[in-house]
């Protein structure tokens, strides 16, 4: 069997501490690499002077990580990857910088990563890369002569065409993703608005089984949505943690429905949509005062980067003006919390609340819809209302799905989803649970390296001579 070699921006790999916030990649990579022989490689998230890879053994998971100088994170990280192609791909053109120092550094961060990680690569392993940070990895790697098979997987949305011609260098960046032999995306939406921006932008084809070819080169494509581990997290919903957590949150909600929000504080989750969606569902259902409330997780991210200050200061305001016009002596309608929490309290969180409120603008998937679903009493399930421009809506269509934008749909889904009946609430949560539990963290994974090695790797080499 050939080794797994991971590589994503940062390297999460398990510790000795496991609480606080988890991000998506990081929960879904180590179920995966304690299953392989496997190295993930990536930043440490620390500044230093020295690109020397540092090796680290916990549980079974062996991580490789280096440090970037200080204006390598201010360009690549902080600038490319966070200002400029996160917003770009999450549609929000007018938070988008263009800078040519940013792309100057994303390219030269994605040569260091190439340059200290390929002397470590072996003729059979089997490369995966992840995510917007590391397009040019695979270019870099194969420019060494690298003739690995690699694939490389995109955990945020695919922008429209028109969208991302709006990017100087959109044409280099996406030739560089033609050094992999396999991409894969969250949903057929992204794989398609891809295939338009082949065909349109570079005249090329689309193949029946998958195949995008461009001149003389051809990879493969595919739609391949991230799962949960799903089967580790209802477990979890059994420990005592998640137990003692449920009792708590079930004590403090008085006999009040709780419905509950949880995510990286981040302008792509549409948190201040949410917010004026709650305020009008008050507004406008005078009887539900004092018999819900609101309970939002949101610890901060990426604060080094302005618009994410600035999202942060609106919901304070926010947050502070729908309690000072709606609270009573006796009830607060929202608890707005900045911190992380570990995952067995967030699955008794999940497990107390009536409704799972996930309503990102724009999201490549969405993992916390699926830790709602997992954590249900399936007794007595409660009720997921679920974004619709979320990666996740395309296999959760059993959830409530609403428009983030829309106040009146929001409030209109929340009260639909406090009054379901019951054997509603049960039908519709076996089939979202069904596809979680399917279609999981392992199914995932497999579904990738498979189809990584169906795809025929010389067609790299012929290419490339
Ligand atoms: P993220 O944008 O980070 O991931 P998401 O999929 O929701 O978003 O994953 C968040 C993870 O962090 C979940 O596992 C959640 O439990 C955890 N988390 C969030 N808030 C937390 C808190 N307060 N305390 C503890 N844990 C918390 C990116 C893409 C997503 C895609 C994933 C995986 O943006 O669209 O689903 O990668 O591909």
């Amino acid at each position: 069997m050939s080794r797994l070699i991971v590589i994503s921006n940062r390297v999460q790999a398990p510790t000795a501490n496991e609480s606080g916030a988890q991000g998506g990649l990081a929960v879904a990579l180590t179920a995966a690499l304690r299953e392989a022989d496997g190295i993930w490689f990536g930043w440490s998230g620390e500044i230093g002077d020295t690109s020397e890879l540092r090796f680290r053994t916990y549980d079974g998971v062996t991580s490789a990580t280096i440090d970037l100088l200080e204006q390598d994170v201010e360009e690549y990280y902080d600038g490319y990857a966070n200002r400029t192609l996160w917003p770009l791909f999450h549609y929000r053109l007018g938070l988008t910088e263009f800078e040519r120092d940013f792309q100057g550094g994303y390219e030269r961060v994605n040569r260091v990563f190439g340059s200290v990680i390929g002397p470590h690569i072996e003729p059979d392993d089997l490369i995966w890369v992840h995510d917007y940070h590391m397009i040019p990895l695979g270019w870099v790697l194969r420019q060494q002569g690298l003739t690995n098979r690699m694939g490389f997987f995109l955990h945020i949305p695919w922008p429209p065409t028109r969208l991302l011609t709006a990017l100087p260098e959109h044409r280099r960046l996406v030739d560089s993703l033609f050094a992999y032999d396999l991409i894969g995306f969250q949903n057929d939406e992204w794989l398609e608005t891809f295939h338009d921006y082949v065909v349109t932008e570079m005249g090329g084809v689309i193949g029946d089984n998958g195949d995008v070819t461009v001149g003389n080169r051809t990879i493969r494509a595919i739609a391949c949505p991230i799962g949960i581990d799903a089967r580790e997290f209802i477990a979890g919903v059994e420990s005592s943690q998640a137990r003692e957590t449920h009792k708590r949150m079930v004590e403090s909600s008085a006999g009040r429905g709780l419905i509950v929000g949880v995510d990286r504080l981040d302008y792509s989750k549409g948190l201040e949509e949410r917010f004026n969606g709650y305020q009008r569902f008050l507004e406008t259902r005078p009887d539900a005062h004092a018999q819900v409330y609101l309970l939002q997780i949101a610890p901060p991210s990426r604060v080094e980067v302005e618009s994410y200050r600035d999202i942060r200061a609106q919901l304070d305001s926010l947050s502070g003006r729908i309690n000072g016009a709606f609270a009573d002596i006796d009830w607060v309608p929202l608890r707005y919390v900045n911190q992380g929490y570990s995952r067995s309290v967030l699955a008794g969180i999940y497990r107390a609340a009536q409704v799972g409120l996930v309503t990102p603008l724009r999201d490549g998937m969405n993992l916390v819809a699926k830790e709602y679903v997992a954590a249900q009493d399936p007794a007595d399930p409660g009720v997921l209302i679920l974004s619709r421009f979320a990666g996740a809506a395309a296999q959760l269509n059993q959830a409530l799905l609403v428009n983030p934008y829309s106040p009146d749909d929001i409030a209109d889904a929340i009260e639909r989803a406090l009054t379901m009946p019951r054997e509603e609430r049960i039908e519709r949560w076996r089939q979202l649970y069904d596809n979680i539990l399917h279609e999981d963290v392992i199914w995932w994974r497999k579904r990738f390296i498979d189809a990584l090695m169906e795809v025929e790797p010389a067609r790299w080499r012929a290419h490339a001579s």
